[in-house]
């Protein structure tokens, strides 16, 4: 068969961008149709998705690429993970809730209260984060009973496209509510959280075909029908699933959050793997993406956004990351400490924690751009370190894909601590395993993930950094997992 031209739409916490994607047994080659913004809004009960706005930067940018290649036969969503709409008869009953939004921590104590954590995690395998969906759920308490389905975002999306009903099941093992062991929803956890299972849309398998576009969707494209499908709808197993991962290699999805960690075949579910805070994520056929996230670059946006209201102009981020390669003795601090979640001025915060820990406060922006970086590396690096032990592995090498994979001072960082060669691209990890489980779905090219990868890696040009000597730092005291 030949190529085929699909469209991915990848939503991410910052940007999302509609890709047109030619996949084909001579590899794939993508082109950003459509770049927009994605900006959360504080309303009087908290902070909310703009899912109406990017619904309509999503057709827009569906519109750009039919028109850009005529025969685009199909199109797939993934967005980040864990939040969601509540409908009713098909209508949106709230706006849906930022992840980073402050409503969970009465609902977090409420839901190990009932089942500890230790339970929890062998039934869901997966990481604390305080914003897991389950939490937010049990959060939304009496708002439930005015919805009569959840959807989580990029399935919202597909449901506004084609008008079906479904929770793709890379997206749903985020949620806290799938059996780890089954990948089935676990209605009895549910019922004992209090959260109705009816709410719970039928699981799909990433590789579905969910039909064609709503005619008023198609009329907006001048007519252009589209055979909308699933992929790992969950950004990060898109990302997976596009990184060229050999068999000893590890890995980081770097963008807003950095991704640590392993493709298995089986959920590690020791209570170690918990305590250490290593979730089990599906991944596209079935894979097992043993992770940790990491905080991740956001550390640096939000940082900048801070500097750029207190300038009111724009931060010259080149300069500024120039001159933080040349910072000797950098501050180390716990990236993943609690604090650093909520939106605002991080750099204080960063200042908060090196003076409770009495360290050495960063002295201005340069330092604390090194001290995020090398705080960064030394999370990735000792994260992937501890997943081998865990899984019971070896690593040779990380493949940092995604946006940080064009931070050459976080790459070089995260070579050096780590001791092990860091590769990095592609940095369209996340549009690419979009596009290429599409291209699987709709005929072009066949085979299993590792062959799909392939097809990457026959264009991919990587950098290569290796590790050099490590110069003295100061000891991270103790890491506290999230
Ligand atoms: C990355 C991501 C990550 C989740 C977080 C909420 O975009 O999907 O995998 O944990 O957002």
């Amino acid at each position: 068969p030949g190529p085929v031209h699909v469209a991915a739409v990848d939503l991410g916490a910052t940007s999302g961008r509609v890709v047109v994607a030619e996949v084909g047994p001579g590899g794939v080659r993508l082109d950003v149709v459509h770049r927009f913004a994605n900006t959360p809004v504080r309303l009087t009960d908290g902070l909310h998705w703009d899912v109406v706005g990017l619904f309509r930067e999503v057709v827009d940018g569906l519109r750009l690429a039919v028109r850009s290649t005529p025969d685009v036969a199909g199109v797939a969503v993934d967005s980040w993970a864990v939040d969601y709409a509540l409908l009713r008869d098909g209508r949106m009953v709230s706006t849906p809730f930022h992840y980073r939004d402050s409503r969970n921590a009465a609902a977090v104590e409420a839901v190990h209260a009932a089942v500890d954590p230790a339970a929890l995690y062998a039934r869901n395998g997966l990481q604390h984060l305080p914003f897991n969906t389950v939490f937010q759920l049990v959060a939304d308490g009496a708002h439930l009973e005015h919805a009569d389905t959840m959807l989580l975002v990029p399935d919202l999306i597909g449901h506004w496209l084609t008008g079906y009903v479904g929770a793709e099941v890379t997206n749903a093992s985020t949620t806290g509510l799938l059996d780890v062991t089954n990948a089935s929803w676990d209605v009895e956890l549910a019922t004992t959280l209090g959260i109705p299972a009816e709410i719970l849309a039928p699981l799909t398998p990433s590789g579905a075909t969910l039909g064609g576009l709503l005619p008023h969707v198609a009329a907006e494209l001048g007519g252009h029908d589209l055979a909308v499908t699933t992929v790992g709808s969950h950004d990060t197993a898109s990302a997976i699933a596009g990184t060229v991962l050999g068999p000893d290699d590890a890995y980081v999805s770097c963008g807003t959050w950095g991704l640590a960690g392993l493709e298995l075949e089986r959920p590690v579910l020791a209570d170690e793997a918990r305590q250490a805070g290593f979730t089990n994520e599906g991944g596209v056929d079935g894979r097992v993406r043993f992770l940790h996230n990491v905080m991740g670059l956001w550390l640096l946006s939000e940082s900048v956004r801070t500097w750029e209201r207190e300038d009111g102009r724009a931060i010259d981020l080149p300069s500024l990351l120039a001159a933080a390669a040349e910072v000797e003795a950098p501050l180390v601090f716990d990236v993943d400490d609690p604090r650093f979640l909520p939106p605002g001025d991080i750099p204080a915060r960063i200042r908060a924690y090196a003076s409770e820990h009495g360290l050495r406060p960063p002295a201005d922006r340069v330092e604390t751009t090194r001290a995020i970086l090398e705080s960064l590396a030394d999370a990735f690096a000792t994260t992937l370190h501890r997943a081998a032990e865990l899984a019971g592995r070896r690593i040779h090498r990380i493949q940092v894909v995604g946006g940080g994979a064009l931070n050459t001072l976080l790459c070089q960082l995260t070579a050096d601590r780590s001791g092990l060669e860091v590769l990095a691209g592609p940095v369209e990890a996340t549009a690419l395993g979009n596009a290429l489980v599409q291209g699987r779905t709709l005929g072009a090219v066949s085979g299993d993930l590792d062959a799909l990868r392939a097809l990457v890696g026959r264009t991919l040009e990587q950098k290569h950094y290796r590790p050099r000597p490590l110069r003295s730092t100061n000891p991270l005291v103790a890491r506290k997992v999230f």
